[in-house]
């Protein structure tokens, strides 16, 4: 039996079998405050209405066994990785790794750079380290969903524009489907968060898909 998503701009067919969640960037630096997104001047407080939709879509996909990634932004201790014009970009007061009220700023090992705990992994879903924007960008992503045999990407998370749009059209390039999840993505700027969404579904879907994360988990649940 063949399943779809309701979405736009027209439904999307997908076997479960083939088909991964990735959550992008629910960590403590962009939605708590005290983290590099209140270090950038953004309310955090606008992203925290994705948690609950997240989470539905989370407990739908590990309900019907999808595949589940998580992601998460940051740098090594040391900054080896952080390219010098990311750590000066916005000439910020606080920055990447400086020290901050939940530890240094986008560094691995650090509270703040750590997942929130409303959408923790679970033991056996990937994390999946990145540098920049995009989760493809010099990260094991794309092997581990070759090695799965993933075709389709259900894709939450924050922010809408930056880090969601960029994998996904890193994704798209990459030949994978992606469906974001809209109302499980958010943005500090409400125009952006619609922008972000339209960007993706415009011209039949040039980069993929857009639902709710009602029609998803019905979805998901063979309703
Ligand atoms: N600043 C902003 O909107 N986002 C980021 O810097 N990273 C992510 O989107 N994860």
């Amino acid at each position: 039996m063949s399943k779809s998503f309701t979405a736009e701009p027209y439904d999307l067919p997908f076997d479960p079998a083939q088909t991964a969640l990735i959550i992008i960037d629910m960590q403590r630096d962009f939605l708590e405050p005290g983290g590099f997104g209140a270090m950038l001047g953004n309310d955090v407080s606008l992203l925290r209405s994705a948690i609950a939709p997240c989470r539905a879509v989370l407990d739908a996909a590990r309900a019907s066994g999808l595949f589940v990634l998580h992601t998460r932004e940051g740098h090594a201790p040391d900054l080896a990785d952080c390219p010098p014009s990311k750590l000066a970009r916005g000439r910020l007061e606080t920055g990447i790794g400086d020290m901050g009220p939940m530890g240094r700023i986008l560094i691995r090992g650090e509270a703040g750079h750590d997942i929130i705990p409303e959408l923790y992994p679970s033991a056996g879903e990937p994390i999946i380290d990145k540098p920049g924007k995009g989760a493809f960008f010099a990260t094991d992503l794309e092997l581990k969903l070759r090695n799965k045999g993933i075709r389709t990407l259900i894709v939450c998370g924050v922010t809408t524009e930056v880090c969601v749009n960029t994998t996904v059209r890193e994704a798209n390039d990459r030949g994978f489907e992606c469906l974001v999840v809209s109302d499980a993505t958010g943005s500090y700027f409400p125009e952006y968060q619609r922008l972000g969404l339209e960007l993706i579904k415009a011209q039949g879907g040039i980069f993929g898909w857009v639902a709710p994360s009602a029609a998803v988990v019905a979805a998901l649940a063979g309703e």
